[in-house]
């Protein structure tokens, strides 16, 4: 029986093999260009998303850029939900999701107020600036991630800097009495939610102005800390295809606005 399969079996390897190099010539030939357009690719919003915040740095760039991110689609908070479960999605798993600071990959249908659930994690303390959950800030799924319910609540409103003890169940983090230092994986991730939302929120439609500055312990003030770390953490974590396809999926399903410091990492050094 193996031998009549191995005889059959040569010639047509050797067909495939030459139909696949007929075709593999000219789709090579065109791969280029179709993938600098890809639509996780920066490049391909240079000329048409962030047309008018190109050649610009400092001021004049975080200008620009606030007016080209705060045309979007808002969500209510209770929308926020089944949003999370798309943009967040394991890629790995679709019926979980990924949780921010821990890593884990836990149930969709796990999400709720008890303990082994997840919850929206305000990357933004919503305490600073005290916007709440209204349609806005609150509900800007920029910066809202899955998280454990314990380790939320561990994180609560601190700024963030490095140091501290471990944070039980979330292997990687720190914490101390003021600040919270997220695993390494997504230091990055965690600076650039916190420069989108410095640009995008300038104290409109009665909501405060957000921005950065060096300090820990900034309570209510509508400001995180510490800028100086959250900087390096930018350049130390690149964006990975977890965050840009985030990025993307929130761009093309609901809030139609990107992240530009996904996009464009290095604008954090032109603006800060
Ligand atoms: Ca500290
Ligand atoms: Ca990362
Ligand atoms: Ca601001």
């Amino acid at each position: 029986m193996p031998v009549p399969r191995v005889s059959r079996w040569k010639p047509l390897a050797l067909a495939t093999a030459t139909v696949l190099v007929g075709i593999t010539v000219p789709a090579t030939a065109t791969a280029s260009p179709t993938a600098t357009a890809s639509p996780t690719a920066a490049p391909a919003y240079d000329d048409t998303y962030y047309q008018d915040a190109l050649g610009k740095t400092g001021t004049e760039l975080k200008s620009a850029l606030h007016t080209i991110v705060s045309d979007q689609t808002k969500l209510s908070y209770d929308q926020v939900w089944d949003a999370l479960k798309t943009t967040d999605q394991d890629p790995a798993n679709s019926a979980n999701v990924i949780l921010l600071y821990t890593g884990a990959s836990r149930a969709k249908s796990a999400s709720g107020g008890d303990q082994g659930d997840w919850n929206r994690e305000h990357v933004w303390a919503k305490s600073h600036g005290d916007f709440g959950t209204a349609t806005g800030p609150g509900t800007d799924i920029h910066h809202l991630r899955p998280e454990d319910v314990t380790v939320n609540s561990i994180r609560g409103n601190k700024d963030f800097d490095n140091g501290g003890g471990a944070v039980g169940g979330a292997p990687g983090n720190l914490t101390d009495a003021d600040s919270f230092e997220p695993r390494d994986e997504v230091k990055g991730d965690v600076a650039r939610m916190i420069l989108y939302m410095a640009v995008r929120y300038d104290g409109e439609a009665g909501f405060p102005d957000l921005e950065p500055n060096d300090r820990v312990d900034n309570g209510s003030a509508p400001a995180i800390g510490r800028l100086s770390v959250l900087k390096k953490w930018n350049a130390e974590d690149p964006p990975d295809a977890f965050e840009k396809n985030r990025n993307q999926v929130i761009f093309d399903k609901f809030q139609h606005n990107r992240n530009p410091f996904i996009d464009h990492p290095e604008w954090v050094e032109e603006v800060w």
